[in-house]
């Protein structure tokens, strides 16, 4: 029994190595490519691994993603459909995504680009740049109220902003205005002064981020992105932009990433882009569960943060 790390993307796994070896050093673990007999693979963990690779090992229980996400592993057809996927759900996580979001909406809010600008030509402005709206009339939406949209959902409700969620079923937190469904996403959309996209990737929310539904927000409305870059049509982004539809975007995700050089974002005067950064998973914190699932696995016990395939999240 032996539990393999696979990633072809920038994630390292060194970290993570480390940790699960504190936490029991008596496990086999090994790093792609370096798998020795394939038949003593039960457990992998994975981040953007290679499509059809996870068919090699025979008796292969359980696939993790190596962070929240799971659209890499969902993306393969030839991922066997008895093998459970789990993801992981930390508090690290949480924690780096809520300061990530926090920041992105307030730099906005607070006009802070104006600011910087203002910087960079050394003026100083007769007065304040005015406010959009107090704060309790300016509406934050999420898409996406899961785990990490609902905590940050209520931090930002917590610091006097309205706030709102869309989300596939109802949902009741504190402090947060709860749309739900197709048929409630048109007014979700119509409050949304900042939309902060939360939302898994799958056949349905691919591409939702498009200048239909960019019409359906107040005009001159902020975007956030920092869920996956294939939830939006880049270049209608940019057409809502030089239509003032948008007032202007913050993306740490992108349909291919690293962003290529050539790409018009990277110079975009009201587009703010970070490379993948909002919030990785930490090891020190997720190697624990990761260990968890794995021993679990092993005993066929009910698995932590397992994956709906159907759902896709
Ligand atoms: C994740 C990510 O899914 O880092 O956790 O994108």
């Amino acid at each position: 029994m032996a539990l393999l790390f696979i990633t072809t993307s920038s994630r390292e796994v060194s970290g993570w190595v480390q940790e699960l070896n504190k936490l029991d050093p008596s496990l086999d673990v090994r790093v792609w490519p370096h798998v020795g007999n394939k038949d003593e693979i039960t457990f992998v963990a994975a981040w953007y691994h290679e499509p059809g690779i996870f068919k090699k090992f025979k008796n292969l229980k359980c696939i993790s993603s190596l962070g929240a996400g799971v659209d890499h592993l969902l993306s393969d057809e030839d991922l066997p459909s008895h093998i459970s996927l789990v993801r992981i759900v930390d508090t690290s996580l949480v924690q780096s995504m809520t300061e990530y979001v926090v920041w992105a909406v307030l730099d906005h809010y607070r006009k802070m680009g104006d600011y910087r600008n203002l910087q960079s030509k050394k003026q100083w402005p007769v007065k304040p740049l005015p406010l959009e709206s107090r704060a309790q009339n300016f509406c934050v939406g999420f898409m996406g109220i899961g785990q990490l949209g609902s905590h940050i959902a209520q931090k930002l409700s917590l610091l006097g902003f309205k706030v709102c969620g869309w989300s596939r079923t109802p949902k009741k937190i504190a402090g947060v205005t709860s749309f739900s469904g197709a048929q409630e996403l048109d007014a979700f959309l119509a409050e949304a002064r900042i939309l902060v996209c939360l939302l898994p990737l799958t056949h349905d929310t691919k591409g939702i981020l498009n200048s239909k539904l960019f019409k359906k927000l107040p005009k001159g409305a902020y975007l956030i992105n920092v869920a996956r870059g294939e939830l939006l049509v880049e270049e209608d982004v940019l057409k809502a932009l030089d239509l003032k539809l948008l007032s202007g975007a913050c993306f740490d995700v992108f349909c291919k990433e690293p962003l290529p050089e050539e790409h018009p974002f990277w110079a975009h005067p009201r587009i703010t882009i970070t490379p993948h950064i909002s919030s990785v998973t930490n090891p020190k914190t997720a190697a624990p569960q990761l260990l968890e699932n794995y021993n679990r696995s092993l005993q066929n016990k009910p698995l932590l943060n397992l994956v709906d395939r159907k759902r896709g999240y």
